[in-house]
């Protein structure tokens, strides 16, 4: 079962609010909030061993090969060329950058597991754009700044710790696997952070703030785990 189906619901894409898609999308959201109530995928195997014990494999996860596609039915078109990210909130550099601004920061290419609450796992993938660090150093978040808010196209949010984001193998992604990301997947840019959970990463983010309380996202206040972890395998509560 995959959050979204588009042989089942043909045409679903959009920013449109008619009746029909307001109700299957709220039968999404229920579904979900149900799982997240019933505490589905939680193996409850201990937490793995760090170090060179750990395995590769997070607790309850199994591997894929393929990459589902999971969101709330809406996938915003945005044309490169119309692309735009803004930053707000307590940073020193409140950005709006359009695609050539974003090119002409250093990219990197990196190679990371993904990890997804319904219980897929993929390894290696391979990502280019600009690094977690690389974004921090640009908008500069100020001392009291402790948490990002990530808002989307599709009206979705979710919240992350500065902290969190600035690591190495956090990435604004342009490419995938030597693709440009999709617009299924949250093209033409999409934040990375591989070590959470993947609804923590944003598909068509617009908009990123800077806080210094936290605030919950979408699936934060709908039942998921603030934090995210799945070494600790934080799916709910
Ligand atoms: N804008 C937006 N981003 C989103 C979502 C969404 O509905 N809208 N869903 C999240 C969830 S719940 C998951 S599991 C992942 C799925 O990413 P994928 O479709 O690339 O596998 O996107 C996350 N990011
Ligand atoms: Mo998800």
């Amino acid at each position: 079962m995959t959050d979204h189906d588009d042989d089942q619901w043909p045409g679903l894409t959009g920013d449109q609010d008619g009746t029909v898609l307001g109700t299957i999308k709220q039968k999404l959201i229920d579904t979900k909030e149900q799982w997240a109530r019933d505490g589905r995928g939680q193996s409850g195997e201990a937490a793995p061993a760090k170090g060179p014990d750990k395995p590769r494999l997070p607790p309850g996860q199994r591997l894929t090969q393929d990459f589902p596609v999971l969101d709330l039915g809406i996938q915003p078109p945005i044309a490169p060329d119309e692309w735009r990210l803004t930053v707000s909130g307590l940073v020193d550099n409140p950005i709006d950058w359009g695609w050539a601004d974003f090119h002409d920061q250093p990219h990197v290419d990196i190679v990371t597991d993904i990890h997804c609450v319904t219980t897929w796992s993929r390894y290696d993938n391979r990502w280019q754009g600009i690094s977690g660090p690389q974004f921090l150093s640009v908008v500069q978040p100020r001392a009291d700044a402790k948490y990002m808010v990530f808002h989307a196209h599709d009206g979705y949010t979710t919240n992350v710790p500065v902290k969190v984001f600035n690591d190495d193998e956090v990435i604004l992604a342009h490419t995938w696997n030597g693709e440009p990301i999709s617009r299924a997947h949250g093209g033409p840019i999409r934040p990375i952070i591989p070590k959470l959970y993947l609804w923590k990463s944003a598909k068509w983010v617009k908009h990123i703030t800077f806080l210094d309380k936290d605030a919950p996202g979408f699936w934060e206040v709908r039942g998921y785990h603030n934090d995210a972890d799945p070494w600790k395998e934080e799916r709910y509560g």
